[in-house]
């Protein structure tokens, strides 16, 4: 039985079903699964812990669902179709039989290095087909993955690494990204000088560059699988163990480690990736994002391998070796469903219509959003030269911490309304509330972002420190998961995502807590103190402003800009890297010391027109300053 919703009618009556009666909605869309054992209860839970639990008492393996059931009914169809960064170079394309020999294969690999069930692994690697076999192999003997985007630095990663005690990491010597080659192996080295948990390190020929291996530590992808049996017998997991961890960034300190468990994330990415995306069994859907991200779990690994789907892996980068070849790729594979972020679409916008026009793009049927608000301009682009006026754009909100799409339209189903994220999917709850915490009922209200259900994907908690999810997600306001997010419900009941309302800032779809980068910009011996905070930024949605209180000593401004950019790349990643730092000699501070950032927002916005009463500062003189030296 297909738990696809076909006509809005049919949506609005799921919809309807899933809220009157949550247990018998979920436990009929579970029924389609797999389990060894099946569930006692569907659900228990409360937010004041929180805990939240679906699906308790079932046994299951998620690897059961995407490999064992789609062997038996479709071996010979392309489970995955891998895209090399460089346009002439060998593709790859690995049929479902395949990908049950390759992650069974691996998984006795890594057991012959003695990784058991609730191990943490470490997935370090560029965008090939063994990352996801990775992912799956853990999935498939228990072990908890957790994959860290490629471009993190050494300290980010060894964080990572440190915060969940992981056991082994899996990378790769290099990676190809455009035009550059990035020596991984040589960063996961570094990290690992400030780790002790590592035992093992298998290594994935990419680049071919030399690296270093380590004896007795090191091994290389190929000699790991050699002579490994391509059966391996899934473990027995209960449908709360963890099956994955994902860093993310949120308002302070350092990134938290997300949990997600094996049943309910299961049945929630399957069915919100059936729905939204309209997916027919022969269709080629395609999602550009990085398995780094949660969008890369959910949306290219396990959602459509679960659904049966052919998903397209691609490693390279929109405008390599030009700005026309995800239209190439559609092309390549005659692409169904194409899937990418705003960031994406703005980058390739400003490069003209000619990239697009000039390709065949007429396979397409649904195209798809993610990762930030799309802006009107991006969207009717998208809508107009991309999907032809024919395409329906699914504008999909959700978080690392939902685990999959919350408000979406379901493509072809849900009239769109541009830069609308529209309506919630089954079995989601959204409520407005005001500041403090009162619901806003009806349509035209705006206000603050919460779900006031459980829903089977949602996190549970955060590794290593379930106080932290509490206050980060679930104290904010009584009874409710706070998604950080400000929203607007119209006259029409349609949702509007307005962005983050905490301390987030949002860079080309990859979240980045302001305190984060303050951190890693003060670890520069010549910073005295620093603010951050996001301004709109035309190709990355928001940009990262920053400024800094330092001590000039024998260095030119310009020669310090550059050593404090270089100082977020090694702690953080490039992509935390700020677009503009200005000098400063003070920061706008009230009364009792708080960094007046309403003010650092206005002047990184460059309106400056209405700063407010900024009488109450402590020193209201250093706005002047600040104004006059803007970037
Ligand atoms: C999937 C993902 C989550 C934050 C989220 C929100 C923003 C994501 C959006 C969107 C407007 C959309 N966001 N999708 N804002 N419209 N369609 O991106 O997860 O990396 O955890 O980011 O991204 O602000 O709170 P994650």
């Amino acid at each position: 039985m297909s738990d696809r919703i076909h006509t809005l009618s049919g949506y609005i009556h799921e919809y309807q079903r899933s809220v009157h009666q949550p247990e018998q909605f979920w436990s009929r869309i579970a029924d389609s699964f797999h389990w060894k054992k099946r569930w006692d209860k569907t659900v228990e839970w409360n937010f004041e812990e929180p805990k939240i639990e679906w699906f308790k008492g079932a046994q299951l393996n998620i690897t059961e669902n995407i490999l064992e059931k789609n062997l038996f009914t479709m071996g010979d169809k392309p489970a995955i179709i891998w895209e090399p960064n460089e346009p002439g170079d060998e593709n790859q394309i690995i049929s479902y039989r395949q990908l049950y020999e390759k992650v069974n294969q691996f998984s006795n690999a890594m057991k012959a290095k003695g990784v058991k069930k609730g191990d943490r692994v470490i997935i370090y690697m560029p965008m090939v087909p063994e990352a996801a076999i990775a992912m799956l192999a853990c999935a498939r003997i228990g072990a908890v993955h957790s994959v860290v985007f490629a471009g993190f630095s050494s300290n980010a990663l060894a964080d990572r690494i440190n915060d969940c005690q992981a056991k082994m990491v899996l990378t790769s010597d290099g990676n190809f990204r455009g035009a550059k080659s990035i020596p991984v192996k040589a960063v996961v080295d570094e990290a690992l000088e400030k780790t002790k948990t590592i035992e093992n390190v298998i290594v994935f020929k990419r680049t071919g560059e030399e690296v270093e291996m380590k004896s007795g530590r090191d091994i290389w992808w190929e000699d790991a699988i050699k002579g490994q049996s391509t059966e391996c017998p899934a473990e027995t997991m209960d449908a709360e163990d963890m099956l994955f961890i994902l860093y993310t960034s949120g308002s302070t300190g350092k990134p938290k480690g997300v949990v997600h468990t094996c049943g309910g994330y299961m049945v929630y990415t399957k069915y919100s990736f059936e729905n939204v995306f309209q997916y027919d069994q022969g269709d080629v859907y395609w999602c550009t994002a990085d398995v780094g991200w949660i969008t890369g779990h959910s949306y290219i690994v396990y959602g459509p391998l679960l659904a049966g789907a052919t998903t397209v892996m691609f490693e390279g980068i929109p405008t390599y070796p030009d700005a026309g070849r995800f239209w190439d790729v559609v092309d390549k594979y005659k692409v169904n469903q194409f899937y990418t972020a705003p960031t994406a679409i703005r980058a390739l916008q400003a490069h003209g219509t000619d990239p697009v026009d000039s390709r065949d793009l007429s396979s397409l049927k649904v195209i798809g959003s993610v990762g930030e608000p799309i802006n009107e301009e991006a969207w009717h682009w998208y809508h107009s030269h991309v999907g032809k006026g024919k395409c329906p754009v699914v504008d999909t909100w959700w978080q690392t911490e939902t685990g999959g799409i919350m408000i979406s339209p379901l493509a072809g189903i849900t009239p769109t309304k541009p830069s609308y994220a529209t309506l919630p999917l089954p079995g989601i709850q959204p409520v407005i509330v005001d500041a403090d915490g009162n619901e806003l009922k009806g349509n035209s209200v705006e206000g603050n972002l919460c779900m006031k259900f459980p829903w089977p994907g949602m996190l549970r908690t955060t590794y290593g420190d379930h106080e932290r999810c509490k206050n980060t997600y679930f104290a904010t306001y009584k009874n409710m998961y706070f998604t950080g997010d400000g929203v607007k419900r119209d006259e029409d009941g349609y949702y509007r995502i307005l962005g983050r309302v905490d301390d987030v800032i949002n860079v080309s779809g990859h979240r980045m807590g302001t305190a984060e980068v303050e951190n890693a910009i003060n670890e520069h011996p010549k910073v005295i103190e620093s603010a951050v905070v996001g301004y709109p930024h035309e190709v990355k949605g928001q940009g990262i402003y920053a400024y800094v209180i330092c001590d000039l000593e024998n260095r030119t401004e310009e020669n310090l800009i550059n050593e404090i950019s270089e100082t977020v790349r090694n702690i953080i990643g490039a992509i935390a890297k700020p677009d503009k730092i200005q000098v400063v000699s003070g920061l706008p501070k009230t009364r009792s010391g708080k960094i007046m950032r309403r003010i650092l927002r206005k002047i990184a916005e460059g309106d400056t027109s209405n700063l407010g009463d900024t009488s109450t500062l402590l020193n209201p003189e250093i706005v002047d300053e600040i104004k006059a030296g803007a970037k």
